[in-house]
């Protein structure tokens, strides 16, 4: 492994700071939807209601406790940490032609203290996040001012931070929308609520081009601002397989490739894939995709891919051979691999052969900025023997690293999602625990909020220190 692999861990904003009303925040996407379960979606309220319990409203109040979390992340030996900026820190309502320069000084002090541990930012721009007001007043990214709204955001952030951050991603999980039928996909990918019978599917492809255009701007504005910053997209990677080896079922989870990763190629090569220009015109779907839209797309190609990893996806075909795919109700269970306790499909090698096909297809660096286990923890005598936890990274790490001995796979660095626990994003439970830091925080809200340290915690440190070697 190189000497300057960027081993470390990862969060998001809304599912760590809390403070949802602090230092001049608006509401933003994450402060309206309730809790769930694995059973029970979360329920995006258009209002606070006084009734309801948001669990991150106050998350594990990271605004608050940064600098202890930071500390425990330079003992473990972290050479970097990701997380993402909160939009409606920096414009409480998102059309303000001024930031909030309350919101800004935050994020100042949370690298400022990274880098003197020693610890590199990694920042996401946009995180499932956008000022709520965006998704009341114009309907979130079903609307071509968004384009507008996030370059004025994405500028004020790479002028002010440009010196204390060389990574940044543009969208996270940009394709997780491709599941148009889920309320929660689109709403935290787009801020869109759908009304009754609309074309859903129309809508969502609509709002994925005006955010690929306003992620080719990021990229051109980044490098223009500080030719040194690395741009990147952000995928939620989990490879398609056929269900078995019947044509019709490789056909098939082709197809559902194509429509999970066409952002990868829209980002990386500035061009939309033939295969989503016919789609477009098969389903008569006349998106509004301007000259000038192309044009920025085509300059505003990304430096590096960062991936999620945590499952992959098995596929059937059906007799007619359709390429379609309706994520909501396709997919099939694979006989050959365990879940987890909500229900993802473990599958270490999952991640080598995923890598191995973004280096076929795309030739850039790779940058795995999430991977972890989310489980039950128990807190006894001030620890959590989380060995569960170990074996699946130490699996998944070793996959990556034969993809990058074995294969020649440029991976670039590797962060740990929720090293530190905090609210699941699906479900909005605290019991959903990735964490190597326990936080003592419950599903309805109780809890101390002090840290503790699980075994997996020593276990990274020894990782780290060893530049993977001792796993
Ligand atoms: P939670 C789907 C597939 C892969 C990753 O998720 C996904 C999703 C969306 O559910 O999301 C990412 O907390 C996401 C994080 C999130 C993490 O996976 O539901 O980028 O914000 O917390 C884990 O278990």
């Amino acid at each position: 492994m190189n000497q300057d692999f960027l081993w470390g861990g990862a969060v998001a904003a809304h599912q760590v700071e809390g403070a949802y009303r602090e230092g001049g925040k608006g509401l933003n996407l994450a402060d309206m939807m309730s809790a769930g379960s694995v059973n029970s979606p979360r329920i995006i309220t258009r209002k606070i209601d006084a009734h309801c319990y948001y669990p991150n409203h106050e998350a594990i109040d990271f605004y608050h406790h940064y600098k202890e979390d930071i500390a425990l992340f330079h003992e473990i030996g972290f050479k970097c940490f990701r997380t993402s900026i909160s939009w409606a820190r920096i414009f409480p309502k998102g059309d303000e032609k001024t930031p909030n320069e309350e919101g800004l000084i935050f994020y100042d002090n949370l690298f400022d203290e990274l880098l003197k541990n020693g610890i590199q930012p990694i920042v996401t721009l946009s995180h499932f996040e956008m000022p709520f007001a965006l998704c009341e007043k114009y309907g979130g990214w079903r609307n071509r001012k968004l384009i507008t709204f996030f370059e004025n955001f994405v500028r004020t952030c790479l002028e002010r931070y440009h010196e204390k951050v060389k990574y940044w991603m543009t969208f996270n999980e940009i394709n997780n929308q491709t599941n148009y039928n889920s309320d929660g996909a689109v709403f935290t990918n787009s801020g869109i609520i759908f009304e009754e019978g609309e074309d859903r599917e129309r809508i969502v492809y609509q709002a994925s081009h005006y955010e690929l255009v306003a992620s080719a701007k990021a990229v051109a504005i980044a490098h223009q601002i500080d030719p040194s910053l690395k741009i990147g997209c952000m995928i939620a990677m989990t490879p398609i397989y056929p269900y078995s080896c019947a044509p019709s079922d490789m056909l098939k989870s082709l197809g559902a490739a194509h429509k999970r990763f066409w952002y990868m190629d829209v980002q990386t090569r500035g061009v939309y894939p033939a295969y989503m220009k016919t789609f477009f015109k098969r389903k008569d779907f006349h998106l509004d995709i301007t000259d000038e839209d192309l044009e920025i797309i085509k300059n505003g190609c990304v430096d590096y891919i960062g991936i999620s990893y945590y499952m992959s996806f098995v596929l059937k075909g059906d007799s007619d051979v359709n390429l379609d795919y309706d994520e909501s109700n396709d997919l099939c269970d694979n006989p050959y691999l365990s879940s987890t306790k909500w229900g993802w499909p473990i599958d270490p090698d999952g991640l080598r052969y995923a890598l191995n096909r973004i280096e076929d297809l795309y030739h850039l660096p790779i940058f795995i900025v999430e991977n972890g286990f989310g489980t039950v923890d128990l807190l006894e005598n001030g620890t959590v023997h989380d060995q569960s936890r170990i074996d699946y990274l130490r699996m998944h790490i070793q996959s990556m690293k034969d993809a990058i001995e074995i294969d020649g796979v440029n991976v670039i660095g590797y962060t740990i999602w929720g090293c530190i626990d905090c609210v699941s994003f699906s479900t909005g439970e605290m019991k959903k625990r990735y964490g190597l830091i326990y936080v003592d925080k419950n599903n309805d809200g109780t809890g101390s909020l002090r840290r503790f340290k699980k075994d997996s915690f020593y276990w990274y440190k020894q990782v780290i220190s060893s530049n993977g070697e001792d796993l």
